[in-house]
């Protein structure tokens, strides 16, 4: 069938919209329409021609909500007019990492995935006879696309798509990273560095988790009156701190009887390595947990003295909030629903698949908290 996509035809080049084919689905896997699509900095990151192991041309796109429209052989889980947020951690429930019930992340058809083609190991888009590559197994800048069965959530018939799309990534992170990979207490003192899409989800996950102390980190002063607005008790612009922005973290962490300082939890939402040694130092001696959510550019590396662990600090990092996505996103799509989470305030801007590329320059030039694409 003819499709219409935004494709990613070389690094470095903006995306051209135009019509390209799309073959129905096999066994185990699912035709969706995509009704919706946030666009996030790991489109950029490869798009951008930063990402060692981007391919092109490729349509990318990994934060969709939409509709099955037809399911191929062996097909249970779901079925046609289901509502479903495509996976890019998917969740087969059968592979040695599912059955660990210690991750996350699924293996089932993670070489596949990274190659750019279905399990199968062939593509379903092409264009004019030429094979296009999926992106982490999702490629939902096209108003169809293919998923493997064991990468998608169902979800409650009556959540709006354009909203919803944002919990395809970036909501699942943020509040994952909290509840799952850092299983925050009540009470806990807490340090969010990078106040954006990620960093503000972060925040409203303290907030649901009861923290009592949230600190942003952000350069940009816009993003108190943002942080705030999600339950951020404290800012701190790292420009204004001076050079001793660890020692003044800690500082604001102590409380009458300890005045070691330091707080319980970290989180980097930057992807700057220099960073991500800051929340580590900031955490707590003998406790706190620091997380790594932000991608850092291709082979960076992280460092502190040895000290800092052996101090009882740890370092961890999370995917997709370490969230199992069948499981757990139609269950934040409930939050949300409820009015547990927030989201509508997020999404800064929509537009049309005609315009995703301003959606891009509205990222790079951290103007927009999320756009997102509406078919
Ligand atoms: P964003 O651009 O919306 O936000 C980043 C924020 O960090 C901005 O507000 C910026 O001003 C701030 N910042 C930059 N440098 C800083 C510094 N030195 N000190 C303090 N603040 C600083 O980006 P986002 O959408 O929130 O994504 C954040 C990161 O999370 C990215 O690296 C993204 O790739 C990553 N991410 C990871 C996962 C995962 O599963 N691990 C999932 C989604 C996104
Ligand atoms: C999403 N991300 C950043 C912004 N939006 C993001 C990027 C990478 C990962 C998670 C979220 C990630 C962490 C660990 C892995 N990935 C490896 C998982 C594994 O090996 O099992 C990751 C994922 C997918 C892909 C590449 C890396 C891919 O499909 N190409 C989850
Ligand atoms: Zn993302």
């Amino acid at each position: 069938m003819d499709v219409r996509a935004a494709v990613a035809t070389a690094a470095g080049r903006p995306l051209e919209v135009m019509t390209v084919q799309l073959d129905g689905p096999k066994a185990f896997e699912v035709l969706v329409e995509i009704k919706a699509t946030g666009i996030c900095h790991t489109d950029e990151f490869t798009l951008s021609g930063a990402d060692p192991e981007g391919l092109f041309p490729a349509i990318l796109g990994h934060e969709g909500a939409g509709v099955v429209i037809d399911v191929g052989p062996g097909v249970t889980s779901v079925q046609k007019g289901d509502h479903v947020i495509p996976l890019y951690t998917p969740e087969c429930r059968a592979c040695p990492s599912c059955l660990s019930r210690k991750t996350n992340l699924c293996t089932a058809i993670r070489a596949t995935q990274g190659q750019g083609v279905m399990p199968d190991g062939t593509s379903r888009f092409s264009l004019e006879g030429k094979k296009l590559h999926h992106y982490m197994g999702c490629s939902t800048f096209a108003n169809f696309t293919v998923l493997p069965e064991i990468a998608v959530a169902k979800i409650r018939q009556d959540a709006p798509f354009d909203k919803v799309c944002y919990i395809g990534c970036g909501v699942t992170t943020g509040i994952g990273a909290v509840l799952n990979t850092a299983k925050v207490e009540r009470g806990a003192k807490a340090i969010v560095f990078g106040i954006g899409g990620i960093g503000l989800n972060v925040i409203q996950g303290l907030r649901l988790a009861g923290a009592d102390m949230i600190i942003g980190v952000d350069l940009n002063n816009a993003k108190k009156e943002w942080g705030e607005r999600f339950g951020m008790t404290h800012f701190v612009n790292p420009t204004e701190a001076g050079p001793d922005l660890v020692p003044h973290l800690v500082n604001m962490t102590k409380t009458g009887a300890d005045q070691i300082g330091g707080a319980d939890f970290t989180f980097d939402c930057t992807g700057n390595v220099g960073v991500m040694r800051q929340a580590l130092e900031a955490c707590h001696r003998g406790w706190g947990v620091s997380v790594i959510i932000g991608v850092a550019p291709s082979g960076a590396e992280i460092a502190t003295r040895p000290f800092q662990l052996v101090t009882g600090r740890v370092w961890k990092g999370t995917a997709f909030g370490g969230a199992r996505g069948r499981t757990d996103v139609p269950r934040i799509v409930d939050w949300y629903m409820d009015g547990k989470i927030e989201i509508d305030p997020m999404i800064t801007h929509t537009m049309p698949l005609s315009e995703i590329n301003a959606a891009f320059d509205l990222m790079r030039a951290g103007t927009s908290i999320r756009s997102v694409v509406i078919y």
